[in-house]
């Protein structure tokens, strides 16, 4: 990982190597955080943070899923990330806040402890490589099931989630592929471990819903409104992993992982094995969203100076 200069901690910046808590910290022992991802990107008027106040929304609804009260507004964890961004003097970085139970109390009780906000950000280039971002990642559909929301919330960015990511992530690697897909209890499909998923068929985009346990993708809501711009019908509706050999193209959206295409899943090759046309144009048009060169979408950028 590539350090940067400053990390805000509380309302105040401390440096990249004292940014640390105690050993008994509740969020470290029992999964009780919740965090955002998100990028910031370098324009013509420089680096603006995309979807910046969704994100910060997202972070305080994971909250309010958990119970727990995140000690500033929202307002102030905006401009926060702004601030955090700026006094790195980042172009294009990766930004990481987080609200978490801290020090205090041992035992499953969060209540007693503070609810300590961090945010930090660092560079951090294409999440499953450059050549998947160009021609396509290999997928196993895990034999780990999507935490299904009667045990976990799905829709909700709680660190303890990400243990059912991990497990899958780790399956995929040491069976030599790039990244998983999980079904959920159902068997319909869900999402990636830190993705959402589409698939095209006959020129129709389809996506799975959040009842299929799938996070409301702020990347995939993006491409959604972008497909829509450009006239492609988008629909939400449950998959099966057929659906998928089948499909004509196929790709993952995230912060971190941007537009990925999948080429194979589970052994068979999605369309010609390579990168779609139209996960290409919806790509390249994602790109140029965030960059700022497509100005149809300004709501979309904050520029943080
Ligand atoms: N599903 C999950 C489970 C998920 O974690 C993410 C983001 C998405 C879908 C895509 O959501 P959005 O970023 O709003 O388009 N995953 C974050 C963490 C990845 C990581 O490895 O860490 C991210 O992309 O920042």
């Amino acid at each position: 990982m590539i350090k940067t200069e400053l990390v805000w901690m509380n309302g105040k910046f401390v440096r990249w190597d004292e940014a640390k808590v105690h050993i008994l910290t509740h969020g470290l022992h029992y999964g009780t955080s919740v965090f955002e991802g998100i990028r910031c990107y370098g324009t013509e008027d420089g680096p603006a943070v995309f979807r910046l106040k969704d994100h910060i929304k997202r972070l305080f609804d994971s909250a309010k899923v958990i119970m727990m009260k995140i000690p500033f507004k929202e307002k102030e964890i905006v401009e926060a990330v702004k601030e955090t961004v700026r006094v790195n003097n980042l172009r294009e970085c990766y930004i990481r806040p987080i609200a978490y139970y801290g020090y205090g109390n041992m035992g499953l009780n969060p209540m007693g402890n503070p609810v300590d906000v961090a945010i930090a950000c660092y560079p951090w280039g294409t999440y499953l490589g450059e050549e998947g971002l160009r021609k396509g990642v290999r997928c196993k559909i895990s034999s780990w099931s999507r935490i299904d929301s009667r045990m976990l919330p799905p829709l909700a960015k709680v660190t303890a989630n990400y243990a059912n990511s991990v497990l899958a992530k780790l399956e995929a690697l040491n069976c030599g592929y790039d990244e998983a897909i999980l079904l959920n209890f159902n068997g319909r499909v869900s999402e990636g471990p830190g993705e959402n998923i589409f698939i095209v068929k006959n020129r129709v985009l389809m996506t799975p819903p959040a009842s299929a346990g799938a996070l409301l993708g702020i990347t995939k809501d993006s491409i959604v409104t972008i497909a829509k711009d450009r006239g492609i019908l988008t629909v939400e509706t449950d998959l099966l992993k057929e659906q998928l050999f089948l499909a004509d193209e196929a790709f993952f959206t995230g912060t971190a992982a941007e537009v990925t295409p999948i080429r194979e899943i589970d052994g068979r090759t999605i369309g010609d094995g390579s990168r779609g046309p139209i996960t290409e144009k919806l790509q390249s048009e994602f790109f140029k969203v965030v960059r700022g060169e497509n100005k149809k979408h300004p709501e979309w950028l904050d520029f943080v100076r």
